[in-house]
């Protein structure tokens, strides 16, 4: 009898963990839907979120802004994400920068975390690196790349 209340307490405690782990996951899924639906800017892709809230700046302020608000800069991995980014651009007609830059080593695109890219989507040509100055990456409404100065201004996606 005592063994047996035992492992009884023992499977309700790997229950209650289960649970625990659920509604974690639960809490965050709610988390960004709330953002979502706070900013009706925002698109969602899979598990990621992306968003505006219509703030312009230089790609450092941009990406601290992002980080600041628990984020970071837009950075696209495929072209699903690449599209919802197009898409938020299209509906600001303003172009933005991404999470993504070649600040470390010239011609080496890199995401945030120091990883090297392994999706892009530049236009023709491009990245040039134009009077050896562009470092950082801006996206049009049609979605394409280009390698521009990360000290023009630029209108900030989050990514969540
Ligand atoms: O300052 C140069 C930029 O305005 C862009 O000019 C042209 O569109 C191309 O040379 C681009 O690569 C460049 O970033
Ligand atoms: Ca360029």
């Amino acid at each position: 009898k005592g063994d047996s209340g035992l492992s009884e307490i023992n499977l309700l405690k790997t229950q209650v963990s289960i649970l625990e782990r659920k509604l974690d996951t639960l809490q965050n899924s709610f988390s960004k839907y709330k953002k979502v639906i706070m900013f009706p800017n925002g698109r969602i892709v899979g598990e990621k979120v992306f968003m505006t809230n219509g703030y312009e700046s230089s790609f450092e302020n941009l990406k601290q802004r992002c980080f600041q608000a628990g984020g970071q800069l837009a950075s696209p991995r495929n072209s699903a994400e690449n599209t919802a980014i197009q898409q938020i651009v299209a509906l600001h007609d303003k172009a933005v920068f991404l999470g993504i830059n070649d600040i470390r080593t010239e011609g080496q695109f890199q995401y945030l975390n120091g990883q090297a890219i392994t999706y892009s989507n530049w236009l023709p040509g491009e990245p040039n690196n134009d009077r050896g100055i562009e470092d950082c990456v801006e996206v049009f409404a049609d979605g394409k790349w280009n390698d521009r100065s990360c000290k023009e201004t630029r209108l900030i996606i989050c990514e969540f």
